[in-house]
């Protein structure tokens, strides 16, 4: 047996969202949230009502097939699992003053499964999930009043599961919201687009929302561990020239001011000459300003792809990317979705987010979106991803050398561990599970688990704790 840079208890697993897996849209008094009626996801317009071309409807019927899942994830030997919960199973509006107890029940029951199993739950509050009502009537996050629904659902949460979940995230990818405002902010998109003004307002309400749900959490769950969630993407200068250098520095504030606000407890000084130079004028109290200085107890992260950045306008041919993107980086290849592939990117943004803040940190989500193909081997139904399996170990091999070069990281938990419905085009089709879900874009299938090559292979990895990784 190799040894392995992983240490003892290091968190190995899988993740999910609630609106990407569950289905079961308007089951048990839940509420339609933002995603019920995104049926092209963010790629694509809002629907007046859900539809019943949005597979996110059914998702993968998780809702009725969690136990079967969950046994398939403690097979694999998953230490913790990453989900969210729907805001609107348990405020099915947002604005209620009582939950619904239906939604609390159904996840009281998925926690019961994973204590079976012995799985760490790690939660998500709020994962592009804000309740449809709370998006139409007060303008999502850009009203303030968002914060003291957003508080009222997280102390409900820590309240009735706080003795049975350690790791919670705010909100998923908070530095989203301005890339996407309708599904990260609730905000709906007026013709010629929101104005800035509001965006920032509504980024500063979720950054003072996440900070109260902090807060709330060290009084009625004191054993529970708080963290921040973002989308990473390390940014190359195109050229070595200082302009683009530079361009990478502004880019790079955009994303880091999240974490730096949820790490130290304030907005900092780029940031404010950023808003000076806009001229925007954020309303902020004393109240607010107390309330951001409770920091959080560690830093989530999720990570695909890297770009690149540069000054010169002529070159900007845009980068595919998660929800951002830049300019394309030509020295590295890319998925089928265009999402450019950099396992080193990986160890550079676990060194830089180290350095920077210096809170341990967790990757909650990593993961190759392909189409996969269902055969026959020895009479199983599988697919045989060796892409995936490639994708993941070289990875994973970064995440090592980050532990060696000092970073401290929980875990890990790899996006999508199961076939689930995806959030940027609301594809069945883009596949990242270890578990193939027969489901197709147009809604047919038989809904049957089948296990993937890569099932097998990430055992191998969780049983050795990283030994098994081809180096
Ligand atoms: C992230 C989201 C996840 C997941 C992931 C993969 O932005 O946090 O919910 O969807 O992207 O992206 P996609 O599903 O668009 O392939």
């Amino acid at each position: 047996m190799t040894t392995t840079p992983f240490p003892d208890g290091f968190l190995w697993g899988g993740a999910t969202a609630a609106n990407q897996i569950e289905g079961a849209y308007d089951e048990d008094g839940k509420g339609f949230s933002v995603q019920d009626v995104m049926p092209r996801g963010i790629s694509g317009p809002r629907s007046a009502q859900p539809t019943p071309d949005n597979l996110k409807l059914v998702g993968i019927d998780h809702y009725h097939r969690y136990a079967e899942d969950i046994a398939l994830f403690a097979e694999m030997g998953f230490g913790v699992y990453r989900f969210s919960i729907a805001w609107s199973r348990i405020f099915p509006k947002g604005d209620e003053t009582e939950p619904n107890e239906a939604g609390l029940a159904f996840y009281d029951r998925v926690l019961d499964e994973l204590e079976k199993h012995g799985i760490e739950p790690l939660v998500t509050i709020s994962h592009y999930e804000t309740p449809l009502h709370l998006a139409e009537t007060y303008g999502g996050w850009t009203n303030r009043a968002l914060i003291g629904f957003y508080e009222r659902y997280a102390r409900t949460l820590f309240e009735r599961f706080g003795s049975r979940v350690k790791y919670w995230l705010t909100f998923n990818e908070i530095n989203s919201l301005l890339h996407a405002p309708f599904m990260s902010g609730g905000i709906p998109i007026p013709e010629g687009g929101v104005p800035e003004q509001q965006l920032y307002q509504a980024m500063h309400h979720e950054l003072v929302a996440s900070a109260r749900a902090t807060r709330i959490a060290r009084e009625v769950a004191p054993e529970a561990k708080i963290g921040c969630m973002v989308l990473s993407m390390p940014i190359y200068p195109l050229t070595p020239s200082p302009d683009d250098a530079r361009a990478v520095m502004d880019a790079d504030h955009g994303n880091l001011v999240y974490g730096d606000v949820h790490t130290r407890g304030a907005y900092p000084g780029y940031f404010l000459r950023t808003l000076r130079e806009e001229g925007i004028a954020l309303d902020i109290t004393d109240q607010d300003r107390d309330d951001l200085t409770n920091t959080v107890d560690f830093v989530s992260f999720s990570y695909y792809m890297s770009i690149a950045e540069t000054a010169d306008p002529a070159k900007r041919a845009t980068g595919e990317g998660n929800i951002m993107g830049g300019v394309a980086n030509p020295t590295l290849p890319a998925s089928e979705w265009g999402w450019q592939i950099d396992p080193v990117g990986l160890r550079l943004v676990l060194n830089q987010f180290w350095d920077r803040w210096q809170k341990p940190l967790f990757i909650v989500e990593n993961g190759l979106g392909a189409r996969d193909q269902l055969v026959e081997v020895d009479g199983e139904k599988t697919v045989v991803d060796d892409y995936r399996i490639a994708y993941l170990n070289d990875h994973l091999v970064q995440v090592g050398e980050a532990i060696e070069d000092g970073v401290d990281v929980l875990g890990y938990t790899s996006w999508g561990c199961i076939d689930i419905v995806s959030a940027s085009t609301a594809q069945l089709s883009k596949r990242y599970g270890f578990i193939y879900v027969d489901r197709n874009d147009d809604g047919t299938g038989t809904l049957e688990r089948y296990r993937k090559k890569s099932f097998h292979w990430y055992a191998d990895v969780i049983r050795t704790n990283g030994a098994s990784l081809s180096r």
